[in-house]
């Protein structure tokens, strides 16, 4: 906790205004004072940053490294603040400056470095980290473009480049002294020594990876941990630009447009895999430079290589990372000389793996020949790693040939990087319960009979700290007001709450908030889309990564039918609703693009519709992220988790919405039964196709989606409104979408849970109309969300995975 007053925190600010810009105050822009501000509160965590090494170095404490692609960090101004401490005090002092702290917060842009759940999932277990004084610090891409800002321009989706860095980022430093070098291509020279094989790489190119450190601060417990973020620069010695004549300058050139391509931009697609050697590169470069340095910091500051695995964890996020197994094996074998068995043994310790999805489409897998090319040295170590596996194999399932094919690390003529992940690891963690026993008895069944100890569950979590106390602070005080404080570091304390739920004082309190919260999202919506729509209606949203099994289409398609109903009969008897959508869609994912195309196109209609428009309204937001997420899901009534059951691993936003007290309508799928049964069933609406149903339907058939659809009458209305015309005179503009669910057996069994997700809805309505029993729900909802708080996830994975040493208790 940062001791400061507010005297010589407007003293300090001031000066930091002058010394960065010269100018005074009064003559800044309002981002010049946000700048101020930024560079002041690093100033003030520097101190810590480097008392947090110190210690780290002192106690030799085990390290954690998170391994991802993605962190998806959002705003950091705000989450600092309230971490050190200093957020009323700064509130206050920039206040008698006449600067407003919220308006200079809204100028910081979003960190955008992740696609969606799996990035978003990296940044809170950071906060989680540090606010619980775990070592644990963050290793991956500073991408120079993040995720792409999403304009909607006729009703469809723009990518427009993020330029995030354009005015610089505040919050990181450079190290250049901390470089190092990572190797593309060239060839393997074997050479025997002493009896002993050497392996030189040699005519490589080579690559120069600079870290850019940024501080993650914990909350008010002195802790600052790192994430390092590496870019990828050309090296000047590599090409002498001023001596070239004008052949060579290109080729120079082309030599650093190829090294910059590296970390120039974020794949903005999480659910298909394409065996890109760009993306491929970029995996090695990340973990390649991650590895050499964790090693070089660990020796340099006097620690014995044999003992590595005693005092790293490394943890991959998703399989992405996944080279650090074969990069870890080559350093200790090629560079420190320990002898293959002993370095296997360090490296499968050191190693754990978190898988995040079970869509086939997904599993990265990389063509041989690319591999061979780009990382020879590496292709070969794999390959040992694969034989010695494949030996064991053999062994064990002597002539089932089926089976050890299928869990080959290269096989088929590709690089199987799931694969290589469990081998490699000593565990493998699915993100929610039934997600993890679906990847044990399905998806990865035969590792799982082979290697049983090394599948876990880790249900994710979010933090608490951003998404509650930053995102909702005026449900923060209620809390405080009723329970006290310690549910700020012990969230499971919020069960507390549940004995208010039936106060009617309590009751109207959370309506009150709600109202506010709503308040402002309508008035940011009016602002930015130009759409009015009515505070007192229910808020029924689902904002999320579109894709077609998350079925946002089952959404559209009961909006579509409750128009043709409100059509029929305007008397009607339904709660008015206001209808939110946001997520982006992968560039060339044309389905989900279809599907915004189509939500957008609906909600022209109904909103322009006079005959209906003061019931229901539509309102597809642009350009989801983490900031706006913010402003979405504290002003929630209801919460949309509807994917088909099996395919959502976990969800990170049902979480969020039930930690703001919204009431969620959902398939029993990823952390949403998790969800059910901390609530009961008398608090969430659950709806559509068990886990069973699903598979069986998978696995067996039975499924006849055009048959459903032929015997219905207002389902086949709904489904040939999307080619007739009656919503865009372009008849092949929603054909994708029909053909979906008609031609191709609707993969993802919308038309299947229609009438299902029907009756739950109109229970909500009910449910909705009975004020005093709603917000009871609400409570009941908040009470219980404490577990999901990712404290909980990370000190679970702190004891149960890594190892390593939470100092929360003694801290407090
Ligand atoms: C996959 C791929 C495939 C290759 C191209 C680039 C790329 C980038 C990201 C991914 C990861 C997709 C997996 C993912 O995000 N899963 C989500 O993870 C959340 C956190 O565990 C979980 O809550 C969501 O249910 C799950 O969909």
């Amino acid at each position: 906790m940062l001791n400061i007053d507010k005297e010589t925190f407007k003293s300090d600010y001031i000066q930091k205004f002058i010394e960065i810009h010269g100018k005074d105050l009064e003559e800044g822009t309002d981002y010049n004072k946000y700048e101020a501000l930024a560079s002041l509160i690093r100033d003030y965590v520097a101190k810590m940053w480097i008392d947090t090494n110190k210690r780290y170095k002192e106690n030799k404490s085990k390290q954690v490294y998170y391994f991802s692609m993605e962190f998806l960090l959002g705003r950091l101004l705000g989450s600092n603040l309230l971490n050190l401490g200093i957020n009323d005090l700064c509130r206050e002092g920039l206040n008698e400056l006449g600067i407003d702290l919220t308006k200079l917060e809204y100028l910081e842009e979003d960190q955008g470095l992740g696609n969606g759940g799996l990035g978003r999932l990296a940044a809170c277990f950071l906060d989680s980290m540090a606010s619980l004084g775990i070592s644990g610090h963050g290793c991956g891409i500073r991408y120079k473009h993040g995720f792409f800002n999403q304009k909607i321009i006729n009703f469809s989706q723009v990518e427009v480049p993020d330029d995030w860095l354009k005015r610089g980022n505040l919050w990181e430093i450079k190290k250049s002294d901390k470089a190092r070098i990572v190797k593309f291509g060239g060839e393997v020279k074997v050479e025997y020594i002493d009896g002993n094989l050497k392996f030189h790489h040699v005519n490589y190119e080579k690559v120069q990876a600079v870290p850019y450190d940024m501080p993650i601060v914990g909350y008010k417990n002195n802790v600052v941990n790192t994430l390092r973020l590496w870019s990828a620069e050309p090296l000047s010695n590599e090409f002498d630009f001023s001596s070239f004549n004008r052949g060579d300058f290109k080729k120079a050139m082309e030599y650093k447009d190829s090294v910059e391509a590296i970390s120039q931009v974020l794949y903005p697609d999480d659910s298909f895999y394409e065996g890109k050697l760009l993306r491929l590169k970029q995996e090695y470069f990340f973990v390649s430079a991650g590895i050499q340095s964790i090693i070089h910091h660990f020796k340099s500051t006097g620690g014995n290589i044999k003992e590595l695995d005693e005092k790293i964890a490394i943890h991959m996020n998703d399989t992405h990372p996944t080279l650090a197994v074969p990069e870890l094996m080559r350093i200790l074998v090629d560079e420190e000389g320990i002898g293959w068995d002993n370095a296997w043994r360090m490296t499968n310790n050191i190693m754990s793996y978190t898988n995040h999805t079970i869509l086939a489409e997904a599993l990265e897998k990389w063509p041989v020949d690319m591999f061979k090319k780009l990382l020879p040295r590496i292709f070969m170590i794999i390959q040992e790693i694969d034989r010695r596996f494949c030996e064991g194999l053999r062994n064990k399932y002597p002539g089932q040939w089926d089976k050890i094919n299928k869990m080959q690390i290269i096989n088929g003529g590709f690089v199987k990087m799931a694969n290589l992940a469990i081998v490699g690891s000593h565990s493998v963690n699915g993100v929610a319960k039934l997600h993890t026993e679906i990847l044990k008895k399905q998806e990865m069944s035969d590792f799982y009979y082979c290697y049983p100890n090394k599948f876990n569950n880790k249900t994710n979590g979010i933090t608490h700290r951003r998404w509650l106390m930053i995102a909702n602070p005026q449900l923060t005080e209620l809390l405080k007001k009723t329970i006290g404080d310690s549910f700020i570091t012990h969230p499971t304390d919020m069960i507390n709450f549940q004995k208010f739920a039936k106060d009617s004082g309590v009751q109207e309190e959370l309506k009150r908030i709600k109202n506010r919260n709503k308040k402002k999202l309508a008035d940011y919506i009016y602002k930015v889309q130009g759409i009015r729509v009515d505070e007192e209606s229910m808020f029924d949203v689902q904002v999320k990564r579109l894709h077609a099994y998350k079925r946002q289409t089952l959404n559209c398609i009961r909006i579509m039918d409750l128009y043709n109903r409100l059509l029929d009969n305007p008397n009607l008897d339904i709660v008015p609703r206001t209808f939110i959508f946001a997520g982006k869609s992968a560039p060339g994912y044309y389905l989900a693009k279809d599907i915004i195309t189509l939500i957008n196109t609906v909600a022209n209609k109904i909103n322009n519709d006079n005959r209906v428009n003061k019931k229901i309204k539509v309102v597809f937001m642009e350009n989801y992220r983490v900031s706006l997420a913010e402003t979405i899901i504290p002003a929630a009534d209801l919460s949309e988790q509807i994917s088909t059951t099996t395919k959502e691993a976990s969800g990170t936003s049902n979480m969020k919405f039930m930690m703001n007290g919204a009431v969620t309508i959902a398939t029993l799928d990823g952390a949403n039964v998790e969800i059910r049964d901390e609530v009961g069933d008398d608090n969430i609406v659950i709806f559509g196709l068990t886990e069973r149903e699903v598979l069986n339907y998978y696995k067996n058939g039975g499924y006849n989606s055009q048959k459903l659809i032929n015997n219905d009458d207002r389902i086949k209305k709904i489904i040939n409104s999307l080619i007739d015309g009656t919503y865009s005179k372009d008849t092949n503009k929603f054909k994708s979408i029909y053909q979906n669910l008609v031609t191709y057996n609707d993969e993802f069994f919308v038309i299947k849970d229609f009438y299902s997700y029907l009756e739950a809805q109109k229970k909500v309505d009910d449910l909705y109309r009975n004020t005093s029993r709603w917000q009871e729900m609400c409570a009941v909802n908040i009470a219980h969300s404490g577990i999901f708080s990712s404290d909980r996830t990370i000190k679970e994975y702190a004891t149960g995975i890594w190892g390593s040493k939470c100092m929360y208790e003694n801290l407090q």
